[in-house]
């Protein structure tokens, strides 16, 4: 019996995840769907022809015996409501990334998930899943380029919208490497600096652009990271390793190589989804089948928590300029 999904909004991710879900997946259909804009709930269900409730509002979607679990793809600071809704219920949840917009509250709900007394979160961090990290990740496991010394990366997006705001290069850009990062390494962070360079021309008044954020592990591996989100030529997300007696890096995605022209060239992909379209399948295909085979797996409630943890420590570390330490609680039992 395929797993009944119920959607909690169905703005961009959501469209996508709906439709993974219903025609690229196995294993699942989308039975329910809501959204603020209950208009354009039921516009998704007319065209991508699913039958499916719409439902008043996120929380009559959780509490139906209709649904098996939820995928939550709405605006980040309705997450945790609806993830601690789900846990009461008892149903299995995926939640798109941030867990809550707040530590505490991302804290409340992995007390939530012990006191239910087995997982039930996944969240929507997708980059463990994608081949390339993947492969760098059994590079540096294997030991062939020797202890990891220092990492540099670049998150770069061509541009962003005027209500992006230069805290959100923290908490909705630079998110994903705090997250798989900390995975690719197996190692937590210990503090963080941000630092300004000169502000690109082609980014609004408001946001400081371009960021970078000095990142320091447990081990003592340091890592850049250069968050780029007017960078104009393309979407483009680089990870280089240094290890004791090599370096590894992130492959580029596979791209046909043009020589036309008097030059030789490969696609620069322009946009997120492009990028990580198979990561998204194989995450969401995990939760799927973990779900049915009553193991839900994938980046937890605590990596939800860790990374919220971290995001605050470069939002103060934005504003003071100074190095600021990350204070992350110890890993429960529940989350080894
Ligand atoms: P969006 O603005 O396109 O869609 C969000 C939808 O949620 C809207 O249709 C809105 O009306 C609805 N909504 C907001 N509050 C709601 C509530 N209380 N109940 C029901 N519906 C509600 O935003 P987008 O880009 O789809 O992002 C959604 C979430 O997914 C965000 O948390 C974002 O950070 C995350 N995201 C994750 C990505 C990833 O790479 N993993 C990529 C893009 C977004
Ligand atoms: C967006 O929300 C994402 O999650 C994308 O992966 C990221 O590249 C972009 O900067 C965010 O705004």
């Amino acid at each position: 019996m395929a797993l009944k999904l119920g959607v909690i909004g169905t703005g961009a991710i959501g469209q996508d995840h709906i439709r993974r879900c219903s025609q690229t997946l196995l294993g699942s259909q989308v039975v329910a769907l809501t959204d603020i804009n209950l208009e354009q709930a039921a516009k998704v269900a007319r065209d991508l022809n699913l039958t499916a409730e719409v439902y008043a509002d996120g929380h009559a979607l959780i509490q139906s015996p209709e649904v098996e679990a939820v995928l939550v793809t709405s605006w980040g600071p309705s997450h945790e409501a609806f993830v601690l809704a789900a846990i009461a219920a008892g149903k299995p949840v995926f939640c798109e990334k941030p867990l809550a917009v707040t530590a505490e509250g991302c804290r409340r709900i992995v007390e939530a998930e012990i006191a239910h007394g087995k997982r039930l979160v996944q969240v929507g961090f997708m980059r463990p899943y994608d081949e390339g990290y993947r492969a760098l990740k059994s590079v540096i496991d294997s030991g062939q380029i020797g202890e990891p010394l220092m990492l540099h990366c670049a998150h770069r997006n061509p541009t962003v919208g005027e209500n992006y705001k230069t805290d959100m290069a923290i908490t909705d850009t630079l998110i994903h490497e705090i997250d798989v990062l900390r995975w690719l390494l197996d190692d937590d962070y210990v503090s963080v600096q941000v630092v300004f360079p000169r502000k690109s021309g082609k980014a609004f008044a408001h946001l400081k652009d371009p960021q970078i954020v000095l990142l320091e592990t447990a081990k003592g591996t340091r890592i850049d990271v250069e968050v780029f989100v007017n960078c104009q030529y393309g979407y483009d997300i680089q990870c280089e390793v240094v290890g004791e007696t090599g370096i590894a890096r992130l492959p580029e995605p596979s791209q046909v190589q043009l020589r036309s022209g008097a030059k030789l060239s490969t696609a620069i992909l322009m946009d997120w989804k492009d990028r990580f379209i198979a990561a998204y399948d194989v995450e969401l295909q995990a939760f799927i089948d973990g779900v049915r085979a009553g193991q839900v797996g994938g980046p937890s409630a605590w990596d939800g928590y860790a990374a919220a943890v971290t995001a605050d420590a470069c939002i103060e570390a934005q504003n003071s300029g100074a190095i600021v330490p990350v204070s992350l609680a110890d890993r429960p039992a529940f989350y080894v």
